[in-house]
């Protein structure tokens, strides 16, 4: 099936070979495959680490490697990021949903990811040169809290952190949090907030991938939920948060731009989700791919321009923080 041609169907192209990961490609029998943290390697090799659900429905990190992004992946023979219930308690019902972000100061990608409590899922935190070692910093934000990812560098001196804690308003929105070492956060603050009543992002909404670089601001991927009588529907919308300030949100979208179409991700485990928790940027600096979970079953990717998606925003964006729906 092609993209239909109205402007927001048309930012993404999903990718002829979707679905690209299946629980089939992996060596042992697992659930599922799906919501990867992505990054591309200094070597070019596309990473993604991929959330992998085995049959008791406890979650791991498991790399898969390709040179092109697309086949040939080379995925790790055991689970490369594995929950340790004995050491990290918090871990106890599996690690999900991580987001990767090279952090040039300290030389490391810092992966943010869920950590399944007793208590609910909270976000942890881990620091790796190789995808094969990994520094655990444990829990940095408590149970309910999950979909974050720092920025890639210091802004005033600290490190900022978007993430999503479940408040007591009915809804759940995005947050932004500081830290001068990486370990201790504070100055929470709401930066966007689920809309209301019929909206595509009235239920909940989420960061999806780590923040995109651009010369007009931070693009903001966020996934939006609307509760349906069949169950929550999953979407993609885009913000972009000031260069100079992150904290603050410049545009939001009023449409979704990308949506559960195909079977693979309307038909699956949780039917009606794409779910992207990583990116990664073409040569030329203006392709992206964005790596998401379907139907929270399989892995795909579909294809955009940085640049469409910020002239699409200036026509379909509600603009400025004094806008109600924002905050
Ligand atoms: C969210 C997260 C994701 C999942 C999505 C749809 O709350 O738990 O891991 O893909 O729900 O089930």
């Amino acid at each position: 099936m092609t993209d239909s041609r109205s402007p927001a169907n048309s930012l993404f192209t999903r990718n002829p070979r979707n679905p690209l990961l299946t629980a089939a490609d992996w060596p042992h029998t697992v659930n599922a495959v799906f919501n990867p943290g992505a990054v591309r390697l200094k070597d070019g090799t596309t990473l993604l680490l991929c959330r992998v659900e085995d049959r008791r429905g406890i979650s791991s990190l498991w790399a898969a490697r390709s040179s092109n992004g697309v086949d040939k992946w080379e995925i790790d023979p055991k689970p490369t990021l594995a929950p340790e219930p004995d050491k990290n308690p918090e871990e106890v019902w599996g690690v999900e949903d991580p987001r990767i972000v090279w952090l040039e100061e300290i030389g490391k990608y810092a992966i943010t990811y869920t950590a399944y409590s007793q208590t609910g899922p909270a976000v942890s935190m881990a620091l790796t040169e190789d995808f094969r070692a990994f520094e655990r910093l444990r829990l940095v934000l408590a149970p309910e809290d999950k979909d974050a990812a720092l920025l890639p560098r210091r802004y005033r001196g600290c490190w900022l952190m978007i993430h999503r804690p479940v408040t007591g308003r009915g809804a759940a929105d995005i947050w932004v949090a500081e830290s001068p070492d990486l370990r201790h956060w504070g100055k929470h603050q709401l930066l966007l907030a689920a809309r209301r009543g019929a909206w595509w992002d009235a239920s909940k909404i989420g960061l999806a991938t780590p923040l995109i670089e651009t010369e007009r601001g931070w693009l903001m991927l966020y996934h939006g939920v609307r509760a349906t009588a069949s169950g929550s529907l999953y979407r993609l919308g885009v913000a972009l948060l000031d260069l100079a300030d992150p904290r603050q949100c410049l545009m939001r979208s009023d449409e979704w731009i990308f949506g559960p179409r195909e079977a693979y991700e309307r038909q699956g485990d949780v039917a009606g989700v794409v779910f992207p928790c990583g990116y990664t940027i073409g040569d030329d600096g203006d392709t992206v791919n964005i790596y998401y979970g379907a139907a929270d079953t399989c892995i795909g990717l579909a294809t955009g321009r940085i640049s469409e998606i910020l002239n699409w925003l200036d026509t379909h964006g509600e603009g400025g923080s004094e806008h109600s729906p924002i905050i």
